[in-house]
């Protein structure tokens, strides 16, 4: 600027600058609509490749990075603080370079902080956090009208403990509509919306005390379906509390689309984790405690327990005959050994014996076995899906029993005949051969391949896809719960150590690329690859009940002798409303639309001294209710830095005294 020329307008300024911001911003959107089929190059050449050339593409990254020797460039580039990459002998490398996509969505299960976590794979970026059970002030969840209802209605808890997500599936593949998980501590089951990201129903589910096993029924999600793991009395009234011979461990089925309670089944002893077969007829079970006992020593007195085959249409059918008892509402079917409904040549439960406290379930893709692993034995059981319909000696259906390790958790599959089972105790990952394992003796240890060292206690291991009836291998995670040396000290509660292995198809050899402290604390994840996901960038009015308020809607409205309506926008870089007025005591609805149709823009909405604030995405209303109890001056606030002028994006409420 020459000394001569005047100061410019600075509102003139303003304008230019959000005229540019606007274009900036319209050329971030249109690329994407291109990025349809796979295309991930956003320019770079040779990145414009399928899935496996990607990994191939990624491969050779790597490999310049190693030569590199510069960690600031390769661990740096991914712009993931958290991890570390070591140096690797294949050169598999996760590192997604910056302004480049990750090629899977990562769904982590957020364990007793209540939420879940969407993570990026291979570069393990964390993307966001979905609040489910818990509130969370950056989105606003539980201080908005709908969700502090939809947690209110649920059962009022401040907390869940949520361990087993799920992808909603059509034809045995996920058709990315819908996220379900539980919660273990209050025995419910909730939903995602995986158009907004977003937490829409949570399922109280009756008479149920913890649900933990939660899956979805496959090939096309019938039913959620739940494991209750604590035995209590049924009703839990008081009657029968000192008599835990009467106390029970139930079984249920929630409705997808309302989620409402369908049906449940008693079974003897404590359910555990629970997995379908691929065509919709069974679900496997693992339990422990067939000893019925109240403490540690009893759960794990005897040799065996039993694994639980729920026969889906047998069930449905005992319903429609009218074979339950009605409790809280929800039909309860008997599945207990001495249940009438299981003499029959059709048992609704089959009651399978498996060595010592068997943990994990899991089906492999073409739904022939299912893998069950006992923590307190050193093997997996496989059961033999195919042979469960006509056996009548449960020991017929067991195919194989390898000899894994110490500690075995849980099985997951490359698609390619492996699996690859977490040794809680051995501190590794074992990958085996399926049919090795059916032709070996039981207890041989033939079919293990090898076994790759992990840090520290497993628990979950999940390789991409694997839950589908087509796994894509390359990537696994081992979810460890201990990190104990493997990162600076925080203090005492250290974080978990989710670790990235490189499996390849299954020919390779397992290679340890990253390691990822997560916060306390994930059990499980699930993977599904980013075409199978469509997740919109800015709300579609027609999708929510609230209605729009536009500029023209901007005011007060007195809707009763102590309530008002207040009403208004909220754009760069100003709420509808510069001020407004209400009085002491009155209840407050406060109606806000961000009618923005920009992507990426949006507002917060903060109300000093009134335990509020929430984000308003672009063309989204969010509503909130509160009562304003103190006479003064709130300057509510915008809480997202939206504009070169975000932090003069400000309404004054004035609270006025009551008179008298
Ligand atoms: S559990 S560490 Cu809650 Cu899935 Cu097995
Ligand atoms: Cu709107 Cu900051």
């Amino acid at each position: 600027m020459s000394k001569n020329e005047t100061p410019r307008d600075p509102n003139e300024v303003l304008e230019e600058y959000e005229e540019t911001l606007d274009s900036v911003l319209a050329e971030v959107e249109s690329p994407d609509e291109t990025t349809e089929d796979d295309d991930i190059s956003l320019g770079l050449p040779g990145l414009s490749l399928g899935r496996r050339d990607f990994m191939k593409a990624g491969v050779a990254a790597g490999a310049m990075g190693s030569v590199a020797g510069c960690s600031a460039l390769t661990g740096g580039g991914d712009g993931s603080a958290g991890s570390q990459s070591t140096p690797s002998g294949s050169g598999a490398s996760h590192t997604v370079e910056p302004g480049e996509h990750d090629e899977y969505y990562g769904f982590w299960s957020g364990g007793h902080s209540g939420e879940l976590r969407v993570i990026g794979i291979p570069s393990m970026r964390e993307l966001t956090r979905i609040p489910v059970f818990n509130t969370d002030c950056a989105s606003g969840y539980g201080f908005t009208d709908d969700t502090r209802e939809l947690l209110e209605e649920s059962g009022g808890y401040s907390w869940g403990d949520n361990h087993h997500p799920n992808l909603s599936e059509t034809d045995g593949d996920y058709d990315g509509e819908y996220l379900y998980v539980n919660d273990k501590a209050n025995g419910r089951i909730a939903r995602v919306n995986l158009t907004y990201f977003e937490t829409d129903a949570i399922t109280d589910v009756p008479n149920m005390q913890a649900i933990h096993g939660c899956c979805v029924l496959s090939p096309d999600t019938k039913y959620v379906l739940g494991n209750g793991e604590f035995r209590v009395p049924l009703p839990n009234d008081g009657t029968d509390a000192k008599n835990p011979d009467n106390y029970t461990s139930l079984f249920v089925a929630v409705d997808p689309e309302s989620m409402e309670t369908q049906w449940q089944v008693k079974v003897d002893g404590n359910l555990d984790i629970v997995d379908t077969g691929k065509e919709g007829r069974w679900a496997i079970s693992s339990a422990y405690n067939s000893e019925e006992a109240t403490d540690i020593q009893g759960m794990t007195k005897d040799d065996r327990d039993n694994v639980k085959a729920f026969d889906i249409p047998a069930i449905e059918q005992a319903v429609e005959n009218g074979n339950y008892e009605e409790v809280n509402g929800i039909p309860v079917v008997d599945g207990t050994q001495e249940s009438s409904l299981n003499q029959g040549d059709r048992p609704i439960v089959k009651y399978i014996p498996t060595p010592k406290s068997p943990h994990c379930v899991e089906v492999g893709p073409n739904g022939d076995y299912a893998f069950v692993a006992g923590k307190l034995s050193p093997t997996v059981t496989m059961i033999d899906l195919n042979a469960l319909a006509d056996s009548s000696d449960p020991e017929d259906v067991v195919a194989g029993r390898p000899r894994v390790g110490l500690g075995p958790l849980h099985t997951t599959f490359d698609g390619n005949g492996h699996a690859y089972t977490s040794l809680f105790i051995d501190s590794q990952a074992v990958k085996w051969d399926i049919e090795a394992a059916v032709e070996a003796e039981e207890g041989s240890e033939d079919p293990i391949i090898e076994k790759q060292d992990v840090h520290y206690n497993p628990g979950h291991i999940q390789a991409l896809e694997a839950m589908t009836t087509d796994p894509d291998g390359e990537w696994l995670v081992s979810l460890n719960k201990l990190s104990k040396d493997r990162f600076l000290p925080v203090g005492p509660i250290m974080p978990d150590n989710d670790q990235l292995i490189h499996i390849g198809q299954g020919e390779e050899e397992m290679e340890l690329v990253a390691d990822h402290p997560a916060y306390p604390e994930p059990h499980d994840c699930v993977f599904a690859h980013k075409d199978k996901i469509d997740a919109k960038k800015v709300y579609d009015k027609d999708d929510y009940e609230e209605t729009y308020i536009t500029e023209e809607d901007s005011g007060v409205e007195r809707t009763g002798d102590n309530s008002v309506h207040v009403k208004m926008t909220t754009k760069r870089s100003e709420f509808g409303l510069p001020d407004f007025t209400v009085q002491e005591g009155d209840e407050v609805k406060l109606s806000t639309t961000n009618i923005e149709g920009v992507q990426d823009i949006i507002h917060g909405v903060a109300i000093p001294e009134h335990d509020i604030n929430y984000a308003v995405a672009p063309q989204d209303t969010r509503e909130v209710t509160f009562t304003a109890d103190d006479p003064g001056v709130y300057w509510i606030y915008c809480t997202y830095f939206c504009s070169a002028l975000h932090l003069e994006m400000r309404s004054r409420m004035i609270v006025e005294p009551a008179e008298g």
